[in-house]
């Protein structure tokens, strides 16, 4: 008798001890987002879009016809006239130096930092994690080193530096922090989005380069996420799913955004027309692989009688089912790209104009900020007040590569309006109304791929 009451006890405590195992593995697996910080510029960095034509037909030896295009180019970007730029685009001469270009950094990545340290709280010597992405501009040492140094963090940081990755590339860093989350216990993982505009402004005679010039703009973003069971109740939203799709193995995609000399010898960012066939086939598999993850049961269903029927009866010409993804999402924030990218977005997927607000106000207050684009997207839905308990928030980023890169988070608790967010106090103004402008005049180079 004795004997099997030891037996029972045995069996209790080894039940105990894997159901406390089960459970402290499962939540330490889970990864919190605690807060995020977007940097706003000074206003005395704000540029107008006449300011910005000045400044490159100032530096720049244009034909009548091209001074037309630049005009016409900048005036349909979508943009406000209060997008920010570095410092070096407000002197009458471009001609930016090493030091310049360590200026804006240091203001962008310590701007958005200090932010974050300040609403959250958190001690320096707490991070584990830090991740930089930043994509065109360079240093050495590299920025991660930039952080840990002016912060003084640990020297068992754990770091890494993204670059050259595109626009896709901050949800990337989200994926990459998710993974060394798994193996690191207890830990912060920080990330910083940027992109320094400071020595990319293009004054050549190449068309296709001048694209990046009308929409890119100065902007970063910092990030504390954590796996710590504790942050849940601070946290503002768990990660749920990231999903990460390239093409980059096809030579149409690898060289539909590229970087090299005009025939002059002036570097830029060349974007040639493959670039849509490129962005279709990379962002579709992504998408319909984040489907078959988060919409529901009907809508499924609904996909694959359409699926059948198709592929039965081809003869019928049935077009493509394409899933509602509002009932499975609240919240979509697309990269900023540009106008007609966003166009295209909200028509493939069905998405409503109010749906699309976040990321056309962006693009207007703050332009083409890169990979911290749906991060200012993200702060606009917040200071909005939209965010409510349980919703589910999609972000989804895609660059030169090409690359795709979707994250569904869900928020934690309803979040209000915060002093830190960029958008606070000119909140109350938007959304505005867009004028309804002409497509800008792109004139793509021709596809370099012998493939095509
Ligand atoms: C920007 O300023 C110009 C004049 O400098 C004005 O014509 C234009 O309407 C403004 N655009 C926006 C979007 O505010
Ligand atoms: C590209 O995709 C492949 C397969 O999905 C993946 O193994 C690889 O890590 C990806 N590379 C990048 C840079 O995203
Ligand atoms: C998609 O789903 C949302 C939310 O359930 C609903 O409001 C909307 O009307 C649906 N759209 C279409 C086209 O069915
Ligand atoms: C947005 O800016 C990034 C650089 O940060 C650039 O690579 C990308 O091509 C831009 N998007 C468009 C549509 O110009
Ligand atoms: C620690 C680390 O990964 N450093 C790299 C950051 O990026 C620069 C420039 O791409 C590299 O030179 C560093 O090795
Ligand atoms: C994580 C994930 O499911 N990624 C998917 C994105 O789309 C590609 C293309 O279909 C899939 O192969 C990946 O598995």
């Amino acid at each position: 008798m004795e004997m099997e009451i030891l037996l029972l006890v045995l069996l209790i405590c080894l039940f105990l001890i894997c159901f406390v195992m089960i459970m402290t593995r499962k939540t330490s697996c889970n990864v919190y987002l605690i807060d995020f910080a977007c940097y706003k510029p000074p206003s005395s960095q704000k540029c107008s879009k006449e300011h910005f034509v000045k400044l490159i037909l100032n530096n720049g030896d244009y034909s009548e016809e091209m001074v037309d295009f630049l005009k016409k180019g900048i005036a349909r970007s979508g943009l406000s006239n209060s997008t920010y730029l570095a410092e070096i685009f407000f002197e009458q001469i471009y001609k930016p130096v090493m030091k310049d270009s360590q200026k804006e950094t240091e203001m962008s990545i310590f701007g958005s930092v200090d932010l974050l340290m300040a609403k959250t709280g958190v001690r320096c010597e707490d991070v584990g994690i830090v991740i930089v992405n930043c994509c065109i501009h360079n240093t050495v040492p590299c920025l991660s080193s930039l952080i840990v140094n002016k912060y003084k963090l640990r020297e068992e940081t754990v770091t890494y530096n993204l670059s050259g990755m595109g626009c896709s590339a901050g949800l990337l860093a989200i994926g990459l922090a998710k993974q060394l989350l798994q193996v690191h216990e207890n830990s912060y993982a920080l990330i910083v989005s940027t992109e320094i505009v400071t020595d990319n402004l293009y004054l050549g005679k190449d068309r296709s380069k001048h694209l990046t010039n009308f929409l890119f703009r100065q902007g970063a973003v910092a990030i504390l996420l954590s796996n710590r069971p504790s942050d849940r109740k601070i946290s503002k939203y768990q990660l749920l799913h990231a999903i990460h799709t390239n093409t980059s193995s096809s030579d149409r995609s690898y060289n539909s955004i590229f970087r090299d000399e005009d025939l002059a010898g002036i570097n830029g960012v060349n974007i040639n027309k493959d670039l849509v066939a490129a962005a279709i086939a990379t962002v579709k598999p992504n998408v319909t692989a984040l489907g078959y993850l988060i919409l529901p049961i009907k809508e499924k269903f609904i996909y694959l009688i359409y699926h059948i029927v198709r592929s039965l009866l081809p003869k019928l010409k049935i077009h493509q089912y394409i899933p509602n993804y509002s009932t499975a999402v609240d919240h979509f924030l697309p990269h900023v790209g540009g106008k007609p990218v966003l166009e295209d977005l909200q028509r493939t997927l069905g998405f409503s104009n109010k749906m699309m607000e976040a990321a056309r106000m962006t693009l207007y207050r703050f332009g083409n900020t890169s990979s911290s684009s749906i991060w200012y997207e993200l702060a606009y839905v917040e200071a909005k007040g939209r965010v409510k308990k349980g919703n589910r928030v999609w972000q989804i980023g895609f660059g030169s590569g090409f690359k795709c890169s979707s994250i569904i988070w869900r928020a934690m608790k309803t979040v209000d309006r915060d002093d830190y967010n960029p958008w606070t106090d000119e909140i109350a103004g938007y959304p505005v109304t867009l004028e309804v402008l002409e497509p800008v005049p792109i004139f793509f180079e021709s596809s370099k791929s012998k493939f095509y």
